[in-house]
């Protein structure tokens, strides 16, 4: 996997520091066993892994959902990437705003939203997290300060700028993250809103998620400059590239970006390399990846690679995953259960939270629309 690269105008922080935590010794006899720090002690490595494991158990229910035809529209996986969700989103204060794109599930449940009002937006239910009208590229949530959700490849980036902006504005000491896909970096919105952001001293950290692919392209044959973080230095803005499977390595790289956000109001571009361990999105058989391809990526599983580091520690037993793994089961199929039992949303309410200022309904209802008749 990729290593930290120093960052481009200043120095980059401490190299992974995983080893404090999942590589710590066990307890020798005679030996007094060394004090973890608490931010990469057992309980806290313990509560990462089961996170990512419920991404991991999350993601794999909605794909058979998909099959199941319970899910319709289009429906993108985490599944790779629970190491850099859960350490980016371990890096935030529940006050701090995010953006995502489409692959969003995993940055929701992370953001403290429940299982259920995920699971049933991906149904399309009426107590899903945008009520039904969302359905899984567009969870939104004002009160867990999760701004969406965007299925326009760039679409959430100057948005996010503008949340910045407005957070900079008030005097707040919000920061905002934004995140988004390797392939996102050649769209023209990202460079407007990285030029903007640094021009204005915004609290804003772009977070780019490189797992190689744009749908089926990769990033060499994408892009001009593949070291995607580089791209932070045509905007003087501090950037760094971090091992998007190492979830201790992913939080230190994300606090300090955040921090330089909150504290010096300076944005920051962070990229994680986080190799897609399936198709773009649950109906890509993923063909253009050679099988020699598709086996190495096994070993880029940061669910295993954690679980294996855990356990040499003498953190986490086979026997603690499997109960670990059953009760994290046990919640997305209740989440599942949730949401086939609850209702699809009221035709009648089909506009009323397109925007935030309600729409009289004579004014919005489409010419010759079916479901309203005459
Ligand atoms: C403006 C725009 N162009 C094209 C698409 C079609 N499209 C959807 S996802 C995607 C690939 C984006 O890749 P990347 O930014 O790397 O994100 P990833 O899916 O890998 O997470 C494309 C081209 C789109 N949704 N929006
Ligand atoms: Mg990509």
């Amino acid at each position: 996997m990729a290593e930290t690269v120093q960052s481009v105008d200043r120095a980059a922080p401490a190299r992974s520091r995983r080893t404090r935590g999942t590589k710590a010794p066990r307890p020798r006899t005679g030996a007094a066993p060394e004090a973890a720090p608490p931010d990469a002690d057992a309980a806290t490595l313990v509560g990462y892994y089961r996170q990512m494991l419920l991404i991991r158990r999350f993601e794999e229910r909605a794909a058979r959902a998909y099959t199941e035809a319970k899910i319709g529209g289009y429906c993108h996986l985490n599944l790779g990437e629970e190491a850099t969700v859960v350490g980016l989103m371990a890096a935030l204060r529940p006050t701090d705003y995010l953006f995502t794109n489409y692959r969003e599930h995993g940055y929701a449940l992370s953001k403290g939203i429940g299982a259920e009002r995920v699971m049933a937006e991906l149904y399309g239910r009426s107590t899903g997290v945008s009520k039904g009208w969302g359905g899984s590229m567009h969870l939104f949530d004002a009160e867990a300060r999760l701004l969406g959700g965007y299925g326009i490849v760039g679409g959430q980036v100057p948005l996010a700028a503008g949340a910045a902006l407005a957070v900079s504005y008030k005097g707040g000491d919000e920061v905002v993250m934004c995140h988004m896909g390797d392939g996102t970096t050649a769209i023209g919105a990202f460079h407007e809103s990285l030029n903007i952001a640094s021009l204005w001293n915004l609290p804003v950290v772009f977070v780019v998620i490189n797992n190689g692919l744009g749908m089926g392209t990769t990033v060499e044959n994408s892009a001009a400059e593949p070291e995607l973080y580089r791209r932070g230095a045509a905007y003087r803005m501090e950037s760094l590239r971090v091992d998007g499977t190492d979830v201790l390595a992913v939080r230190d790289a994300a606090r300090t970006a955040v921090e330089r956000a909150r504290a010096e109001s300076r944005p920051y571009l962070l990229e994680t390399v986080s190799p897609r361990l399936k198709g773009h999105s649950v109906v890509d058989p993923a063909r253009y990846r050679s099988k020699e391809e598709k086996e190495a990526l096994k070993a880029a599983d940061p669910l295993a690679r954690m679980a294996l580091e855990l356990e040499e520690a003498g953190v986490l037993s086979a026997d603690d995953r499997d109960r670990l793994d059953a009760e994290v089961t046990a919640e997305v199929d209740a989440a599942a259960a949730f949401a086939d039992e609850s209702p699809a949303p009221e035709v009648s309410t089909l506009f009323d939270y397109t925007y935030a200022t309600p729409v009289p309904g004579e004014l919005r209802r489409l010419p010759a629309d079916p479901v309203f008749g005459s």
